[in-house]
């Protein structure tokens, strides 16, 4: 039996992990932050054999003890301040997780592991946002990075960490530059589930506004069941690497909203979409498209969902909740 170990289990990859590694025949253990996490109902449901350990990475006592309890073979770290937004208005609390919370799963992981380093498999989840102003289009692993945000920031902080750990110590640790994936599991805050949902809510004449910021800033958007199989792939591997996980792909938010709109037969979305200052960014990304040539050679790894594909799953999945919800 291999035993693996998420933090992030409440988050959109987490999930999606944690049913790729049960079918796979693997225990699993989650890491949840805490006294009464509302998700706490929702990973009962979606994946009931997953072994919930409280914890949070910014204490590092609390991770040496969840190791200690699952003993794992392969370490996922996926827990993160994930919201770009959020970062510029609580940038130290960002750092304090999304950076500072990696050395902690490092640290943990070296010292649970003792004398045999290499015998937990550790993976960082890093961003396509490092490479923020972009230096080559499109970006591989070896593209200068240049972070946009607090968020961008303290992820180069993690990607670097994870690399020392592995130079400095000999761990086996990975660290998967991963560009945007979506799924009907999105959280509400991102762009691709705000406009669905609120696509599906106008399609059912519940809403006649959405808010929006940037139109124009690009994006490579893939499938996020997709991209959970390449962190597992990672850690297969007899030496541990960096890889960038993409489709090569980009549209802008604007093609975005054609998609989502399109999905439901509405052609003139531009009146209901209004724009606000307020979900304008400090600074923004504006080009972003990776080059996975990389993982297909060595992991094997090609996303399966396009873009249009993605879109309408989210739409239809979206639609089906608000139909819910509204009693129809
Ligand atoms: P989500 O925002 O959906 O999930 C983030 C997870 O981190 C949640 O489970 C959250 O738990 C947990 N978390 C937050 N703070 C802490 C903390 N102090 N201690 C422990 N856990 C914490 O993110 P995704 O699933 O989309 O992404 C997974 C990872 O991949 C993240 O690190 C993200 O930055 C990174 N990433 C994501 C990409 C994407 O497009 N989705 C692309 C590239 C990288 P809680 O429920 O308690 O808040
Ligand atoms: P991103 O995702 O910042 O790329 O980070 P997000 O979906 O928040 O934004 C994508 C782009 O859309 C523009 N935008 C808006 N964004 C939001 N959220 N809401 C709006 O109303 C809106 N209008 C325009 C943004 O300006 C931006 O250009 C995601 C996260 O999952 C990170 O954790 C991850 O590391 C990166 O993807 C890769």
């Amino acid at each position: 039996m291999t035993n693996a170990f998420i933090t992030g289990i409440t988050g959109q990859d987490g999930l999606y992990l944690s049913e790729l590694l049960l079918a796979k025949g693997y225990e699993v253990y989650g890491l949840i932050r805490g006294q009464n996490n509302p998700k706490f109902d929702l990973v009962r449901r979606t994946v009931p054999d997953v072994r919930l350990l409280t914890g949070d990475l910014t204490d590092l006592s609390s991770l040496m003890r969840a190791l200690n309890v699952a003993q794992p073979d392969e370490f996922y770290n996926l827990g993160a301040i994930s919201f770009v937004a959020y970062s510029w208005e609580n940038a130290h609390v960002t750092t304090e997780v999304t950076a500072k919370g990696v050395l902690n799963a490092l640290e943990a992981t070296r010292l649970h592991a003792g004398s045999d380093v290499r015998s937990v498999r550790f993976y960082q989840a890093s961003s396509s946002e490092m490479f923020g102003k972009v230096q080559d289009v499109p970006q591989s692993e070896s593209t200068l990075l240049w972070p946009r945000s607090p968020y961008g920031v303290a992820k180069v902080f993690g990607h670097y960490m994870t690399i020392n750990y592995r130079e400095s110590y000999g761990m086996h640790a990975s660290s998967g530059i991963l560009f945007n994936h979506e799924s009907p599991r999105r959280g509400e805050e991102f762009v691709t589930r705000k406009v669905t949902q609120a696509v599906a809510r106008i399609s059912l004449g519940l809403q006649d506004r959405l808010v929006m910021g940037n139109l124009d800033a690009r994006r490579d958007w893939g499938f996020a069941g997709d991209y959970v199989e390449a962190m597992w792939r990672m850690l297969q591997q007899d030496e541990a690497d960096d890889y960038v996980i993409s489709t090569g792909e980009t549209h802008s938010i604007g093609e975005l909203l054609d998609a989502a709109f399109g999905a439901v037969d509405i052609d003139d979305w531009q009146r209901y979409v209004h724009q606000d200052p307020a979900f304008f960014r400090p600074a923004e990304v504006d080009l972003l498209i990776g080059d996975a040539s990389k993982a297909r050679d060595r992991l094997g790894w090609k996303p399966t969902v396009t873009f249009g594909q993605l879109i309408a799953m989210m739409v239809e999945s979206d639609l089906a909740e608000q139909k819910a919800l509204a009693g129809r």
